[in-house]
């Protein structure tokens, strides 16, 4: 009669030993694999006659049985200790400050379209949009720029290639005029409205982006003149610019679309280098600084728009939003707002939460 008991006692010593699933894997195959140790015994009970059979069957099956649940045994206290081990080394620590949220910003020409936008509606003015492809007419013969102007040239406005059957050409807008002889042909006399927006010319340098923003005024009504002009332009100013010592200085100009035309300078005073805004430029250290150009709408311009200009007359001016961004908020160069650089909007940038008001001007904080 065989004896199986060193098998047995040596196959639960390696069992209990096993560090690792693997090993467990390891031992099953040497014991119960197809060439394991105690499927070899297995076989043998095929060759053995019947009396012997019956006595070492149950022995060899017994043996395969203990060995069957000690290596279960051990690969369920193996799984339950590495389950153990991952909920200690995964418990989390909620006494760790939370993650920062990232937040936006908004954008300083955003802010500053926003505060036109307040200004203008307390002084009646509604905000006009139009496209930003416009074709020839809108852009230029409207605004009483003939074929000749300089402005209509390839190298200053970029054009759309022409499609064949089509009317005149298509470009990106050099100013938001249009979107005033559009509102004009569409509502008619009275009117006051600021036209905000992107625009577009072939310039690029310092000073100069092919894209920049602009917004644009326009009043019409029986008898408005340049008083009235000069009024809206400083009550606008001195709410933008947070201050009730701005200056203005009317120059006579040329503009296609106005006549008269006026080019309006405002005061600065220089503190340690820089220019602020505020007081006559003509004072001991200040000086005149050249903001925004306007004048009286042109009777030709009223007439393209569909407006008798014997009974209606009118005023407009137009600005760069982001010079008068630069000139609020102290930047210095105009690529960077174009830029995307996230580091320039975290320093500039406004907190979503801000709300201009005409009162404290976007420097209110709640
Ligand atoms: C209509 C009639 C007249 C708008 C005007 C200016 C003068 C002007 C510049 C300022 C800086 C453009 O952004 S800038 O380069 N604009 O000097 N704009 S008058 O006159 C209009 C507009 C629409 C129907």
């Amino acid at each position: 009669m065989a004896d199986y008991s060193q098998l047995g006692s040596e196959a639960q010593a390696c069992i209990a030993a096993a560090g690792d699933l693997a090993a467990i894997e390891a031992l099953r195959v040497e014991y119960l694999g197809k060439q394991g140790s105690v499927s070899a015994l297995l076989k043998t009970l095929g060759a053995m006659s019947p009396e012997e059979r019956q006595s070492e069957g149950p022995k060899i099956h017994a043996l395969r049985e203990a060995v069957t649940s000690a290596l279960a045994a051990r690969k369920d206290e193996l799984e339950s200790a590495g389950l153990a081990a991952q909920l200690a080394s995964e418990t989390l620590d909620l006494t760790l400050p939370a993650p920062e949220t990232p937040r936006g910003s908004v954008h300083p020409v955003s802010q500053v379209m926003d505060e036109l936008a307040e200004i203008f509606a307390d002084l009646g003015f509604a905000v006009a949009t139009g496209p930003e492809i416009e074709d020839d007419w809108y852009n230029f013969t409207a605004l009483n720029m003939p074929e000749s102007h300089p402005a209509r040239a390839m190298h200053d406005t970029f054009y759309f290639p022409t499609e064949p059957g089509t009317n005149g050409r298509t470009l990106l807008r050099t100013h938001t005029s249009p979107v005033q002889v559009r509102t004009m042909m569409a509502e008619g006399a009275p009117l006051r409205i600021i036209a905000p927006g992107r625009v577009y010319r072939s310039d690029s340098d310092a000073t100069h982006t092919p894209m920049f923003h602009q917004v644009e005024g326009l009043v019409i009504d029986r008898d408005i003149h340049l008083g009235h002009l000069k009024w809206t332009l400083e009550t606008f100013l001195k709410a933008f610019f947070e201050r009730d010592d701005i200056v203005l200085r009317l120059r006579p100009s040329y503009f296609p679309f106005t006549e008269p035309s006026v080019e309006v300078d405002v005061g600065f005073a220089l503190e340690n280098g820089r220019r602020v805004l505020g007081g006559s430029g003509d004072a001991p250290g200040h000086g005149w600084m050249e903001l925004l150009g306007s004048g009286m709408v042109n009777r030709r311009v009223l007439e393209f728009s569909g407006l008798d200009p014997d009974q209606w007359q009118g005023f407009a001016f137009g600005v760069g939003v982001d010079r008068l961004a630069m000139l609020k908020y102290g930047m210095d160069d105009l690529r960077a707002f174009f830029d995307g650089d996230v580091r320039w909007l975290k320093h500039y940038g406004f907190s979503f939460l801000d709300q201009p008001t005409l009162s404290a001007g976007v420097g209110a904080r709640p």
